[in-house]
């Protein structure tokens, strides 16, 4: 009784002590081999539904001639606004090359800019086509929520980082935080996996969750969490792009999730996410078979009898058939490139290396059938 008093009262403080400008925002969680939650504000994993009027939704993209995209704005490398505050990043360029595929132009796109916890909601309203969003592929997402997933196009796992000024170091482990405050954003997966890690290890965190992950960070930076967690390429995208972001460190220790990341969209549209999916293997049968932006037209007008001259609109009827044109795919290599120069491009400047998303050749997790 006593103990649930002081913890009542725990994260009674906790949730008065976050109550800054973004008071109304915060949920604190405290978890240990005791697991307590709270929920306020933030949103999540709720079944909204899934998107069931309005006619086929490949049809009704075609007939409207723009797609329109679910992104992140706030995490480089995946999505953020460049100097010019043009959308850019390595789950744009999937709306990007979708939008070529289905209409020979990849600016044909209305992005719309999502928090974690609005995402799904944005899918199931219709507010979107189709969510490129550092998203993590769940049995509950994929089969309760409303959801269908493409394939994943990174893979992931989640991870924590925390100030060297703190002592903390390349060596620190989840063992290590014993009474800390853990800061994440509400309606994500990684929330959920660091109470139960925490859990299973008996180790005592305190959980904070606020729906903008520019917060988290903030209350990082100010010292109010000593640890941030999310997935691991995220930890690096901030501190790859943030000036006090040399003090950070990432933690080394096997991540403490799968966190497959890719696109999703409303469920029971197959052509819509055939559409999807073969553009993202397009993009990966081009970069096995060494064709990129810069030679794909040329292959193109010395197709090569194989599954690369069947793509580039050599039986133009594998594409039409889906409800494309036949140069779809020329024109998502040609105007975005494939796998590998959008990596390059995006997420390599981070420091992030492909390994699990190396193409299965390179000893990787990347496979994409045939082309046939
Ligand atoms: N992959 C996880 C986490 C996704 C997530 O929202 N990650 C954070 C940190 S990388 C993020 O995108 N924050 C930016 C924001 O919410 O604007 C999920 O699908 O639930």
């Amino acid at each position: 009784m006593r103990n649930r008093f002081i913890l009542l009262l725990t994260v009674f403080a906790l949730i008065v002590s976050a109550c800054g400008s973004d008071a109304e925002e915060a949920t604190t969680t405290t978890a240990g081999g005791d697991t307590t939650e709270t929920t306020a504000g933030g949103g999540g994993d709720t079944d909204t539904g899934g998107q069931t009027d309005g006619g086929d939704l490949l049809d009704v993209v075609l007939e409207r001639g723009e797609l329109n995209c679910g992104v992140n704005e706030t995490l480089p490398g995946f999505g953020s606004r460049d100097t010019d505050g043009n959308l850019v990043g390595f789950d744009v360029d999937l709306c990007r090359a979708v939008a070529a595929a289905l209409f020979g132009d990849s600016e044909a796109v209305r992005y719309e800019p999502l928090t974690a916890s609005a995402r799904f909601e944005a899918v199931n309203s219709g507010l979107i086509d189709l969510l490129s969003r550092n998203t993590t592929w769940t049995q509950s997402r994929d089969t309760d929520l409303g959801l269908d997933f493409a394939p994943t196009t990174y893979y992931d796992g989640q991870q924590l980082m925390a100030k060297a000024s703190d002592g903390f170091s390349s060596g620190s482990a989840l063992s290590d935080i014993e009474g800390a405050t853990v800061c994440t954003n509400a309606g994500t997966t990684t929330e959920k996996n660091i109470s139960e890690a925490a859990s299973a290890l008996g180790v005592n965190i305190t959980l904070q969750t606020f729906e903008d992950f520019d917060i988290v960070m903030e209350n990082f930076k100010s010292g109010a969490c000593q640890v941030v967690t999310t997935d691991g390429s995220g930890l690096i995208s901030r501190k790859a792009s943030d000036p006090e972001g040399t003090d950070w460190v990432v933690f080394p220790e096997v991540p403490i999730s799968k966190e497959p990341l890719g696109p999703a969209y409303a469920q029971n549209n197959s052509r819509f996410g055939d559409v999807v999916r073969w553009t993202i293997f397009a993009m990966l049968i081009a970069e096995e078979a060494g064709i990129d932006s810069t030679n794909v037209a040329d292959a193109q007008a010395n197709p090569p009898n194989d599954e690369i001259g069947r793509l580039l609109g050599g039986e133009g009827e594998l594409q039409t058939a889906m409800g494309i044109p036949t140069s779809a795919f020329f024109d998502v290599i040609s105007q975005v490139g494939n796998y590998a120069e959008s990596f390059d491009r995006n997420l390599r400047p981070l420091g992030l290396e492909r390994g699990l998303n190396a193409l299965w050749s390179d000893g990787g997790l990347l496979y994409p059938p045939p082309a046939r």
